[in-house]
Formats: C-alpha cells, structure tokens, sequence
C-alpha cells in the first residue's frame, strides 16, 4: 500500500474556512426569493446558518479522511510518522477536527430551531448572528490543530513513498561512500527524491523490475552513516522502522577511501547497524570498484558476462559471476557500470531466500476480501 504523503492537499487554515464559509452562506442568501417578507427573511437566515455549517464540516471531514488513518497504515508509516511528528498529536489534531464539525452541526440545528420558531424577524437575525459567533469560536479552538497538520504536511509530503508490497532493499553506510549513485546505476526510469525530516541530505529512492516484479531501493543518507549513541531518540526510531521495511540490507563500504571515513570506522558502524537492524538480511558490498588499483581481477571477465546478458534481452536468471575485490568481499562500480548486473541479480536472489517476501501475504491492516 502507498501512502500517497505528495498529494495531500493543503489543509485550510481558520481564517481561511470561516471565509469560505460565510461567503457561500451569504451568497445562498442572496438567492433566496419570497415576497412575504417573514418568511424571506427566515429562509434567508436558515440558509445561512446551514450553508455555513455544512461547508465547515464537510471542509474538515474532508481533511481528516483524506489524511490517512494510523490504525490502516503500514508499520514504515506508522514509525516515521511517530518520527517526524508524532502519532499521539497526529490522533489527537484529527480528531479535533472531526469534533468541530460535530459541534458545528450541532450550533445550526440548534439556531436552525430558533429561528423558526420565532415570527419577529430582528430575533431571526439574532439567532443568525449568535450562530455565527458560537461557530466562529469552535473554530478558533480548532485553529490550532488546522495549523498543526498544515506544517506536518509540508514535513509527511517528503517522506519516501514505499510500497510495502514489494520487495525493498535498503541501502546504507557512511557518508559519501556511493549509496545514490548506487541506486540510481541499478534503476530504470526515475528517481523519486525525498527527504527524512531529520537530515538535511536528499533521499533517492529508486525502482528496477525483474521478471515483472518491482523492487525498490531506499537511501539512507544522515540515518545509518553515524555512530547510535550519537542520536537522539526519533533518529533512532525512524532507523528502527526501515527493519519493517526491508527485505535485504545492503551495506556499502568504500575501501579505497576516497569518502572521507576511515575503514575502520566503517566497520564500526557496520556493527552498530547489524545491532539495530537485526532482522533483516544483510550483505556488505565494497564501492567504487574502478578506483582500486590494480582491478579486480575478473573485472574484464564480469563485464564481458554482464554485455552479453544485455544484449540477449536480460532474460532468464544466468548465474552471472559476481566481481570481488582482493578481500574477497562483492564490489562493484556504479559510475562504469561494472559488476552491477549481477549484483542486481544477486538482490533477486538475496530477496528471494529471505522469504520475507511472500506475494500472497498482506501487509498488517490488509484484509482480503476473497478468504473470510
Ligand atoms: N570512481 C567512482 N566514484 C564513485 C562511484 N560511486 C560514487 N562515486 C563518487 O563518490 C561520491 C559520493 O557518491 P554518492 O553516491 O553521492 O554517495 P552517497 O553515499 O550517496 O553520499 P551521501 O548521500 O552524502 O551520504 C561522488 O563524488 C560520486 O561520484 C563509483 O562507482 N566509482
Ligand atoms: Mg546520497
């Protein structure tokens, strides 16, 4: 399931509805016709009242069901929401809302009463007028909460968007090391940009697809490229919420050291992101491949492999050797594009033995409708 965060709309803030509100009200107004002069003025009130009421309510139902419900949501979601900004205040800010436009319902079947039953038309007028205030008020206390999600859209809407469906690899290590031009050598079409709100680095997320199935490729720059006990606690909860995500962990290290963090830190962090990621599958992957010198040995062997399974159409699942470094550790080389073909073909078969990728299986909150 895709949360689709980009597209929610803006959320009006109070000023902004109560316009909306009363200047549609004031135009059902105008179109009320009746000569008898009581009961244009009545209808006139009524229409204004409920015109007023109802575009509120419908103005922040729509918010609340068009955000989505943390109960549904898959746990990636749930964990960078609570992350970024917090699921309590996103529970209670929506459902603010959702008791507004109960209260305003409620204000203008109330004055709606007062003005029928009423013959003299300035009490008409009155009930009019005191609806507005009592309306006005319930949204000044909603105000808040229009604020609220106003500025935790801008924060959801670049988050990544994941599909939890598919496979994905989650791909990190230190700074610098080569994550996105890793993956966006190994995708197909574009990359999607975001950002996690706790870093100021961009996040690709990208796709291949083998054999009809899509698997995704998730960045992590500023989340697992520093030591933990560096971090405050919704760092470490959002990096606890890419193990939910997940089905293979790639760690690339750059031995040639050209990133700026020494190997042995690199490893350093290797071990604290085994500790925090302890449930998925990992593979440590060394970068930057055309910079070693000598290359790889098999390096003109595996480029060859990799030409002639492009050019007979990628089809099929060949056995294409993987390129090593003299550490005997995987490598490869985004930049030339050496040694990524079977790499690719080495996540397949990495995702695939891992099971955690089950077609049949629903992520939580999923219910199919054919086994009840
Ligand atoms: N020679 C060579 N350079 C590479 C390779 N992959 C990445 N680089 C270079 O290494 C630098 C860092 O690459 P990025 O892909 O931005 O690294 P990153 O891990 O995404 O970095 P952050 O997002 O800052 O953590 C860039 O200057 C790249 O051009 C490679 O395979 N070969
Ligand atoms: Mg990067």
């Amino acid at each position: 399931m895709k949360v689709s965060w980009r597209t929610l709309p803006t959320v009006l803030l109070e000023d902004e509805v109560l316009d909306k509100a009363f200047s549609r009200a004031r135009k059902a107004a105008d179109r009320v016709d009746d000569s008898d002069r009581i009961f244009r003025v009545r209808k006139q009130m009524n229409r204004m009242v409920q015109t007023a009421a109802d575009i509120i309510s419908t103005t922040l139902l729509d918010t609340v069901n068009t955000w989505p419900s943390l109960d549904q949501s898959p746990k990636f979601d749930v964990s960078m929401i609570d992350a970024c900004v917090g699921c309590d205040d996103y529970r209670h800010h929506l459902s603010m809302l959702q008791w507004g436009s109960k209260q305003v319902v409620n204000i203008s079947r109330q004055n709606a009463h007062k003005i029928v039953r009423t013959g003299r038309t300035e009490l008409m007028h009155d009930a009019r007028r005191e609806a507005y205030g009592r309306i006005s008020s319930i949204m000044r206390r909603v105000g808040p909460s229009l604020v609220w999600l106003n500025q935790s859209r801008e924060v959801l809407k670049r988050l990544p968007t994941i599909d939890q469906v598919l496979p994905c690899i989650v791909v990190c290590g230190a700074p610098n090391v080569g994550k996105s031009a890793f993956i966006s050598a190994l995708s197909s079409g574009n990359m999607e940009v975001n950002h996690y709100p706790f870093t100021t680095k961009q996040i690709h997320v990208g796709h291949f697809i083998h054999r009809r199935l899509q698997y995704q490729l998730v960045d992590t720059p500023g989340l697992l490229d520093r030591p933990m006990e560096k971090r405050n606690d919704i760092e470490l909860q959002a990096i606890s919420a890419l193990e939910n995500l997940g089905s293979l962990v790639l760690f690339l290290v750059d031995e040639s050291q050209n990133c700026g963090t020494s190997l042995e830190e690199q490893m350093n962090l290797l071990e604290d992101v085994k500790k925090h990621l302890p449930g998925t599958e990992l593979m440590v992957v060394s970068s930057k491949a055309d910079l070693f010198d000598p290359r790889p040995e098999s390096w003109d062997f595996v480029k060859q492999c990799e030409l002639e399974w492009i050019e007979d159409g990628s089809e099929g699942e060949p056995e294409l050797p993987l390129l090593y470094d003299v550490n005997e550790r995987v490598t490869m080389s985004a930049i030339e594009g050496v040694g990524m073909e079977s790499m690719k073909l080495e996540i397949v078969r990495k995702v695939k033995d891992s099971n955690v990728y089950d077609p049949m299986e629903l992520p939580d909150g999923w219910f199919r409708s054919d086994v009840n």
